[in-house]
């Protein structure tokens, strides 16, 4: 009984609190200026679950279930030498996780910008805009293979042979236990015309689609 007639209430506190709201927008010259705000609020929103907050795509597209960025808690320096590539790690997480072990089928991203720079000096600022904790890998791309056809090991990671470098530390240079969700992370590499796979490394998250093409043309 009493939880119906809180339901009860509940219905009725509803619509006085419409109707109240009909009469305020009544007494503004247009119920479109009323609901003008509250547009505003959620395209902001929507913007910045677009990924355009820092200027990268987040590799989720626009279509539903748009991943929240983590907020960045640090940057790069502004001053690394050579051409600049910015990689952008994102996934599905709700909340910030310690460790980077994920399960299979997490839906986790790995974009740059650009996906072509000349040779010689690279650095790769890499921000982690997921809620897990992310790494990035740079491996040669032998020619005639393409990106994603890496066969996962025993222990769900890619071979690293090869490796030219990594980013894995957080706010600082080089390689470390990981970037920590929020955390930028950045390396310079000499790179050699050719092609490579830019990779996250962790338990799955290479099969988990965190992979993407660099070209380094001569
Ligand atoms: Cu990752």
């Amino acid at each position: 009984m009493a939880p119906q007639h809180a339901t009860v209430r509940a219905l009725r506190l509803t619509l006085a609190v419409a109707a109240s709201a009909a009469l305020l927008a009544g007494c503004t010259t247009t119920t479109v200026m009323g609901r003008g705000p509250m547009d505003g609020g959620s395209t902001a929103v929507g913007g910045m679950m677009g990924g355009n907050g820092n200027g990268n795509g987040n590799g989720f597209g626009n279509g539903a279930g748009n991943a929240m960025l983590a907020p960045l808690t640090c940057a790069a320096p502004t001053d690394l030498p050579g051409a600049r590539v910015t990689v952008t790690l994102a996934d599905m997480g709700m909340s910030r996780m310690m460790g980077g072990t994920a399960p299979m089928g997490a839906r986790m991203s790995l974009t740059a910008e650009p996906t072509t720079v000349p040779s010689g000096q690279v650095s790769l600022v890499v921000d982690n805009r997921g809620w897990r904790t992310h790494e990035l890998v740079v491996l040669p791309l032998s020619a005639g293979a393409a990106v994603g056809e890496r066969v996962p090991g025993a222990d769900s990671k890619v071979d690293e042979a090869g490796s030219l470098g990594e980013a894995s530390n957080s706010c600082a240079a080089g390689a470390g236990e990981g970037i920590a969700s929020g955390a930028a992370g950045w390396v310079t590499l000499t790179l050699a015309p050719g092609h490579y796979e830019l990779v996250c490394n962790l338990t799955n998250h290479y099969a988990n689609g965190m992979r993407q093409e660099l070209v380094v043309t001569g």
